[in-house]
């Protein structure tokens, strides 16, 4: 194939720098990634060397869908990491391919309501801190694999951006990630579908469906551990789980009888609900109340590092957690996801900001 100097995707332009391609390996019917070499201009619009721009080699360019909607562009954000920009008539949003990761979401005539830390990293094989990160296919360490990176390899490999399509006021995107060859040689080496489907608009809608491609039966957990702003987290509480136990990840996953009141924040704060469906709301005086309602998915982790934490932690800022909390979609430990032969789970979770 000869090389061409691909550019940042302009919005609308219904071709993505490339013919498609007939290569497909996927399920997925938009799946027609196609790569390219070649230097092209990285400017950062964000972080803190917003408006620098240099000319940065990009191993490949990343696969894109072969027409986008004129609200969706495709470019180079923090790092130089290829970043899906969404500017929809009912929402704007920012997703990295870096883990399919979420950044920005903030509904048309709204607040910007994910968190993101101004010190977070932005490098091919860092976690970004902020958004929404996909943990998959473990939660936390991994049991028996003490180097296995934390969390999982989702949010450390580049997803495909497979599809875009506008419907209504929304902005439907999906994203796909297959087993590699360093997944196979991870503590969680099974073949595998993962797609994921992120709706912006009013409503912040992700779901996340994973296929076993293994003739056995495999099992994973999971989690979009999702990171709200708020404006002081001391002042925050999170209604929901009222009388859910949980087992806290500070006391050696000691189990923790229900509470009939919502959750305040007073200290280090490292929960995780397990058996609940239920919908949690982030209650924020200053404005900033979101719910997360949640299908297939039976637990939710609570966590703000507090000061000490956030101190020992190099890509978060060291006053930042006053400004945020995690709220996340999850299904793990006992509540971890059982696969048959070519079976698909989809775990989803709704985001709206409540004024
Ligand atoms: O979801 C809560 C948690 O598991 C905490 O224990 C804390 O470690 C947090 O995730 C962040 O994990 P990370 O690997 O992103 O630093």
């Amino acid at each position: 194939m000869r090389p061409q100097s691909p550019r940042p995707v302009a919005a609308g332009s219904g071709h993505a720098n490339a013919a498609p391609s007939s290569s497909s390996s996927s399920a997925h019917p938009h799946a027609t990634p196609r790569r390219q070499r070649g230097p092209r201009p990285a400017c950062a619009p964000t972080g803190p060397s917003a408006g620098s721009c240099e000319t940065v080699t990009m191993p490949f360019a990343p696969p894109v869908p072969a027409s986008l909607p004129a609200s969706v562009e495709v470019g180079l954000g923090s790092g130089g990491l290829p970043v899906v920009r969404v500017a929809g008539r009912q929402g704007s949003a920012e997703i990295y391919l870096h883990g399919a990761q979420v950044t920005a979401w903030t509904p048309a005539g709204g607040r910007p309501v994910l968190w993101l830390s101004a010190t977070s990293r932005f490098l091919p094989d860092a976690a970004i801190r902020g958004g929404v990160p996909i943990c998959f296919p473990w939660f936390g360490a991994k049991a028996g694999a003490p180097s296995a990176a934390a969390h999982g390899f989702a949010r450390l490999t580049e997803w495909e951006f497979v599809d875009a399509q506008e419907a209504g006021d929304d902005v439907v995107l999906t994203f796909r990630l297959g087993d590699t060859p360093a997944t196979r040689a991870s503590a969680w080496p099974h073949r595998f579908e993962a797609l994921y489907t992120v709706t912006v608009g009013t409503r912040l809608a992700l779901a996340l469906r994973i296929t076993n491609l293994e003739p056995e039966a495999v099992t994973f957990e999971e989690a979009l551990h999702t990171y709200l702003r708020v404006d002081d987290v001391r002042d925050v509480r999170v209604a929901g789980l009222e009388g859910a136990p949980f087992l806290d990840q500070l006391a050696g996953l000691t189990e923790v009888p229900g509470a009939s009141e919502p959750v305040r924040f007073e200290a280090e704060t490292d929960r995780i609900y397990l058996g609940t469906d239920a919908a949690a709301t982030v209650i924020d005086p200053a404005g900033h109340s979101v719910t997360i309602e949640k299908r297939e998915s039976h637990s939710t982790v609570v966590w703000n590092p507090w000061a000490a934490k956030a101190r020992s932690m190099s890509d978060f800022g060291d006053e930042e957690w006053t400004g945020m909390v995690c709220v996340e979609t999850a299904n793990i430990r006992g509540d971890l996801v059982r696969l048959e032969p070519g079976q698909s789970h989809t775990m989803t979770a709704v985001l709206a900001a409540v004024a």
